[in-house]
C-alpha cells in the first residue's frame, strides 16, 4: 500500500493539545510553527499520539494540518513512554544524573511501539517521500521504516543529548539502536559533539567505518551532523513590543514588591534541569548577606511534567522543600525571596515574565539545546536582562556572550550570578546585542530548512559561522 503524503513527520506526540470534546488547539512550541508552512506546501502529515492512553482516532485535519494519530494502551504508555523513554533514555543520555532503568520488558514495549509508527509512516507515505522522524523515543523507526519502503528519503533528529560511549556501553541493547538510527539517511545532532559520539559508535561498535560526517552501507551513505535547533526569534520580537506585554511586564514587578532585582527560571521540573543547584546558589546568597531578602526575589516556574515517573516525584519533594526552607528563613511576612510556581502559562505570560526578569537563570546539568535561554534572547529587544547560561546546553556552543556557569560549582555559580545583577547597562547590551544578533539570524526556520536541505540534496549542511 502506498499513501499520498509527499512529506511526513513522525513524532512521538501529535502537534495539538485537546481543548474540549473533539477540539484542538495547536501546541505550544517552535517545532510545529516551523514545520506548519512546510507542510502546507507540501501536502504533508504528521503522525503522533494524542497524549491520550487507549484513544483510537481516525485521521484529521487541523489548521491546515493533516494528523494520523498513533494508539497507545495505558499499558503501552507506562512501558514505551514513561519506561523505556523517559525512565532508560533519559537519564541515560543526560549524563546518567538519575540512575537509568535496565528493563527487558520496556525495551519489548519500545520496540513494538516503534514498529507500530514506522508501519503507519510506511502506509502514508506517497512514493519518494520524505519523512523526518523525531527524538529519542522513536529511534528504531528509521531502520522499520526503511525495510518496509526502501525508496523513502528518511531524516532523524534528536533534542536530546547523544551520549559518549563512556555512558552508551550500558544500554544492554545499544546495537539495536545504532542500527535503528543508521536507518535514515541524515542523524541530525544538537550540537557536533553528538554527531561524533555516534559516529564513533558505529565504528567501535557496528565496525563501520566513517569518512568525516558519512557511513558508506552498501550503496547507500548515512550523514551525521548537527543542527542546533532555535526559536521563533520573529514572533517572539513582535510578541513583546505589544504595550500589553510590557504593561504586563510592570505589573508582575510590582506584584513582586518591585525588588531591584528579579531572577527568574522557567522549565519543566525535571532533574536534568539545575533547579536545586541555582535555587542553593541563591539561598547561600541569602545566607551570606550578599543580597538582601528585599532587594531580589527568584522567580521560579517549574512546569508539570512525567508525574508519575518515581524520579520525577522524589525532585518535586526535594525542590519544594527547599523552596520551603529558603523562604522560611529569609521570608518576611507577605514577602518570600523564592516564588515557586508548579503551573504552566501561557506564551503571553511567559513573554511578560522574560521582560520582567533582570536575570534569566539558566542552569542544566545537561541539555540538548534549551530554547528557554533562546527565548529570553528573543524578548530582550530592549538590551537590558542578564543571561546566565550553564555550559552544558547545547546552548552553549552558541551564546557565547551569556554569563557562562558551572552547576555544579555552587560558589562559581553564586560569583556569576552576582556579578550579573551588577553589571553596567552597557555591559548587559554589549552581550545582549551580540546574542540577539546569533538567535535572529539562526532561527527555528533556518534549522528546519537547513536540515530538510541536507537531507534532500545528501550534501553536507552549509558551515555556521
Ligand atoms: C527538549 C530538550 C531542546 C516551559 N514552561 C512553559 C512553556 N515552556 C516551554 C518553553 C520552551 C519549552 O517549553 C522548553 O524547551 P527546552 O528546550 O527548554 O527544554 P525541553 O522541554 O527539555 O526540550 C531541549 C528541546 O527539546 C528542543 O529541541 O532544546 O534540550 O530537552 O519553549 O518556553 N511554555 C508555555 N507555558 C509554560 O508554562 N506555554
Amino acid at each position: 500500500m502506498r499513501g499520498t503524503s509527499s512529506f511526513l513527520i513522525v513524532a512521538n506526540r501529535l502537534p495539538v493539545d485537546r481543548v474540549g470534546e473533539n477540539e484542538w488547539r495547536r501546541s505550544p512550541g517552535g517545532l510545529v510553527t516551523a514545520i506548519a508552512p512546510v507542510m502546507q506546501r507540501r501536502d504533508g502529515a504528521w503522525l503522533g499520539w494524542t497524549g491520550a492512553a487507549g484513544e483510537e482516532l481516525k485521521p484529521f485535519d487541523h489548521d491546515g494540518m493533516h494528523l494520523i494519530p498513533i494508539p497507545l494502551s495505558q499499558l503501552e504508555v507506562e512501558l514505551y513512554y514513561e519506561g523505556f523513554s523517559n525512565a532508560t533514555l533519559w537519564p541515560l543520555y543526560h549524563d546518567v544524573v538519575a540512575t537509568p532503568v535496565y528493563s527487558r520488558v520496556l525495551w519489548d514495549a519500545y520496540r513494538a511501539v516503534n514498529d507500530r509508527f514506522a508501519r503507519a509512516a510506511a502506509d502514508a507515505a506517497a512514493p519518494g517521500a520524505v519523512v523526518w522522524v523525531q527524538d529519542y523515543q522513536l529511534q528504531l523507526v528509521p531502520a522499520m521504516l526503511r525495510k518496509l519502503r526502501p525508496d523513502l528519503k528518511i531524516g532523524f533528529f534528536l533534542h536530546i543529548p547523544f551520549p559518549p560511549g563512556e555512558l552508551f556501553y550500558q544500554l544492554p541493547w545499544r546495537n539495536e539502536i545504532l542500527e535503528g538510527l543508521l536507518g535514515a539517511d541524515l542523524v541530525g545532532f544538537q550540537r557536533p559533539g553528538g554527531a561524533a559520539n555516534f559516529l564513533r559508535l558505529c565504528r567501535r561498535l557496528l565496525g563501520v567505518q566513517h569518512l568525516r560526517n558519512a557511513i558508506q552501507l552498501g550503496d547507500r551513505t548515512v550523514r551525521a551532523e548537527s543542527f542546533p535547533i532555535s526559536v521563533d526569534f520573529g514572533e517572539l520580537d513582535q510578541l513583546v513590543r505589544e504595550p500589553r506585554i510590557q504593561q504586563r511586564a510592570k505589573e508582575i514587578r510590582a506584584e513582586l514588591g518591585d525588588p531591584e532585582h528579579v531572577l527568574l527560571g522557567v522549565d519543566r521540573l525535571d532533574y536534568t534541569k539545575g533547579i536545586g543547584q541555582r535555587l542553593k546558589a541563591f539561598g547561600e546568597l541569602l545566607d551570606d548577606g550578599a543580597i538582601k531578602p528585599d532587594e531580589a526575589v527568584f522567580v521560579q516556574v517549574a512546569t508539570p511534567t512525567r508525574e508519575r515517573v518515581a524520579e520525577y516525584i522524589r525532585l518535586r519533594n526535594d525542590i519544594e522543600l527547599r523552596v520551603g526552607r529558603i523562604n522560611g528563613e529569609h521570608g518576611v511576612l507577605g514577602r518570600m525571596p523564592i516564588s515557586y510556581l508548579h503551573q504552566s502559562y501561557n506564551k503571553e505570560e511567559l513573554a511578560a515574565l522574560y521582560c520582567a526578569a533582570d536575570v534569566m537563570v539558566v542552569t542544566p546539568l545537561r541539555d540538548g539545546m534549551n530554547l528557554v535561554a533562546k527565548e529570553y534572547v528573543a524578548c530582550r529587544h530592549d538590551l537590558r536582562g542578564a543571561l546566565v547560561l550553564s555550559e552544558f546546553a547545547g546552548a552553549a556552543d552558541e551564546l557565547r556572550q551569556s554569563y557562562m556557569v558551572n552547576p555544579y560549582d555552587i560558589a562559581g555559580m553564586k560569583r556569576v550570578m552576582l556579578a550579573a545583577m551588577r553589571a553596567t547597562p552597557h555591559e548587559l547590551a554589549r552581550r545582549m546585542r551580540s546574542l540577539r544578533r546569533r538567535v535572529a539570524t539562526y532561527d527555528v526556520d533556518r534549522w528546519a530548512s537547513d536540515f530538510l536541505a541536507a537531507l534532500e540534496s545528501g550534501e553536507p549542511a552549509a558551515p555556521r559561522e
